[in-house]
């Protein structure tokens, strides 16, 4: 996999330049307590790592959900690769029939392969990424239970009850979420890392467990790269191929506004 465990609560996670060069950039930003420490490289195996904090380290079987974030989950320049070179992908061909048979087109069929941004414009639209900015990953209860399949978890009720059986109902956990989350929201508006950054297939690590204790961390930046300056993102207005624009914000402000109504008035 991707990840090895480290001593002393840290973890080694496959190296990636673009996260490391992200991770070094978040040490010195106001984002830092919202990002896990980052300690560098280490080689193992023949391998080389980045070592950082283990998120769960403080926390006594913790309930554990991953929110990928904004309105686009695929780089820009992965479209352009995508026309000037077509990669025939079967892999994501076979994911795509796997959830639904319907789906490719007749070409496609025919192929039997798929591009990777039609891929992922699929799956953007069968889940919530497309209508609210954010989707649901994947949920580990405390008790050990995963769930993976939210593919098709799309509108603001299946998202509702998932994030309902997460908190498995617990109104005070709800609360603190949504403070952290409001928090994180006035730290992004003003922090000079996120201004600068197209931040895409990143996620919102959400961890609670039974002491009452809520967190959540930005997490996952393979994907985050730098503008081409003097540009900058408000991370809101909506995507149109060369704004760069991610809907990031976009969907915080909706995942706050749907934990919102989850909480008696
Ligand atoms: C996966 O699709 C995820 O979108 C991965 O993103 C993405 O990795 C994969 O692209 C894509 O196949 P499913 O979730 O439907 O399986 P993440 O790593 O954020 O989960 P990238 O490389 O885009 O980060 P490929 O090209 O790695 O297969
Ligand atoms: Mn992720």
């Amino acid at each position: 996999g991707n990840f090895q465990a480290g001593e002393d609560g840290r973890l080694l996670k496959r190296y990636c330049e673009t996260e490391q060069l992200c991770l070094q950039k978040l040490m010195e930003d106001i984002l830092r307590p919202f990002v896990p420490g980052y300690h560098g490289v280490v080689r193992r195996d023949e391998q080389d790592f980045n070592l950082m904090d283990d998120l769960l380290a403080d926390f006594d079987s913790p309930s554990i959900m991953d929110c990928k974030m904004g309105t686009r989950t695929y780089l820009e320049e992965e479209l352009r690769k995508a026309r000037e070179r077509p990669r025939l992908r079967k892999d994501m061909y076979e994911k795509m029939v796997a959830v639904d048979p319907g789906a490719p087109t007749e070409q496609e069929r025919a192929q039997k392969a798929i591009l990777k941004p039609r891929y992922m414009q699929w799956r953007e639209t069968l889940s919530s990424t497309a209508t609210l900015g954010f989707r649901i990953e994947g949920i580990k209860r405390a008790d050990g239970t995963c769930n993976t399949n939210f593919k098709k978890t799309k509108d603001r009720a299946q998202v509702m009850q998932a994030l309902g059986d997460f908190v498995g109902g617990d109104i005070q956990i709800l609360k603190l979420y949504l403070e952290r989350l409001k928090e994180l929201r006035s730290v992004l508006e003003e922090s000079q890392f996120f201004r600068t950054h197209e931040v895409v297939g990143s996620s919102l690590l959400f961890v609670h467990d039974a002491s009452g204790k809520a967190h959540v961390w930005m997490i996952d930046f393979g994907k985050t790269v730098p503008l081409p300056s003097p540009v900058t993102l408000d991370h809101r207005t909506p995507w149109t191929e060369g704004n760069h624009e991610d809907g990031y914000l976009w969907g915080l402000d909706n995942l706050i506004d749907v934990l919102g109504t989850m909480l008696p008035p």
